[in-house]
């Protein structure tokens, strides 16, 4: 185990309200089953699982709190729930990783992230691994999904709906933020990842590169970590950034992705060249797997990956 920090704090939601569909993902549970917190408690961790219940929501409630975000009085409740988490686990100097639940439970992770460090003196580095920038506004997103747009309300847009979270002096630096894999963009969404000059390692990218990208890439983001004075590497993995042949079961599938070993090769790198504080593994739907569980399989390789 290449972690310094052994004491992780598994922190779980199976919230897919982002996604705009209602009931639990049922993800935690199937990885539970597969048997992921033994395969943690035997890899060293001293291991705590902490979770984030979805509060009962009806379909009549879509529009009830926006009139444009699905769900979004829920969706707040549980982003308050594990924003308070992760502050409190690195708080008590532990290792927060967060499994969904759809990747709208980065609004909570990263403000908790970011609450921290701001109290701490300290600046996060996000990697965002996925096949979406996820970086819509309220008035920017098409589908009203909420998944969509986490690293907007993280580097300060949209703050009248979300004013509990982030404060002025704490947003996400834009230039500490990298993407890998991306290949379903908005035009709102290229708009913003080029205003703010977002380092970004899109699908096309990756293939010119060719099979040496995970090393090149994990280059730059030291590189990039470095030039921006950040003082910890948080990875925030979206299934649905590995190609679907792979990993099937994720909530929007974009075709063209990364080939799983190249993900997990990325993953090790990334890790081997700076020390990962904490996480985010997100938008598994064990419902949408296939018979041979690929996506499951897919699933458990890459947080066996990350969390080793
Ligand atoms: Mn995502």
């Amino acid at each position: 185990m290449s972690f310094i920090n052994s004491n992780l704090d598994l922190i779980s939601t199976q919230m897919r309200l982002g996604t705009g569909r209602l009931g639990d993902s049922g993800s935690f549970p199937r990885l539970v089953e597969s048997g992921l917190l033994e395969k943690l408690e035997n890899k060293g961790f001293s291991l705590t699982c902490h979770e984030v219940n979805t509060p009962p929501v009806t379909e009549s409630e879509i529009y009830a709190s926006h009139d444009h975000l699905k769900y979004l009085a829920p969706i707040m409740e549980v982003d308050k729930a594990l924003e308070q988490e992760v502050y409190s686990s690195l708080q008590k100097g532990h290792l927060p990783f967060t499994i969904g639940g759809d990747h709208a439970l980065a609004i909570g992770t990263l403000s908790g992230l970011l609450n921290y460090c701001q109290e701490n003196n300290e600046k996060p580095f996000v990697v965002w691994f996925d096949a979406h920038t996820d970086i819509n506004t309220a008035k920017g997103t098409l589908s009203g999904n909420v998944h969509g747009i986490p690293l907007a309300v993280a580097i300060g847009y949209d703050q009248d709906i979300f004013p509990s979270f982030y404060q002025k002096e704490q947003y996400l630096d834009p230039s500490a933020l990298h993407y890998v894999g991306i290949r379903s963009v908005d035009d709102f969404e290229q708009n913003v990842v080029e205003q703010h000059s977002i380092p970004n390692h899109p699908m096309s990218a990756l293939k010119q590169l060719g099979d040496e990208w995970p090393k090149v890439v994990v280059e730059q983001i030291v590189t990039e970590f470095e030039k921006s004075k950040a003082t910890r590497l948080h990875l925030s993995f979206d299934l649905d950034g590995v190609d679907p042949s792979f990993a099937p079961s994720v909530f929007t599938d974009v075709p063209d992705g990364v080939p799983l070993p190249q993900a997990l090769e990325f993953v090790t790198r990334l890790k081997e060249a700076l020390p990962l504080k904490s996480g985010d593994f997100v938008e598994f739907d064990p419902g949408l797997d296939d018979n041979n569980n690929t996506g499951l399989k897919a699933a458990l390789a890459v947080l066996d990956t990350i969390l080793d």
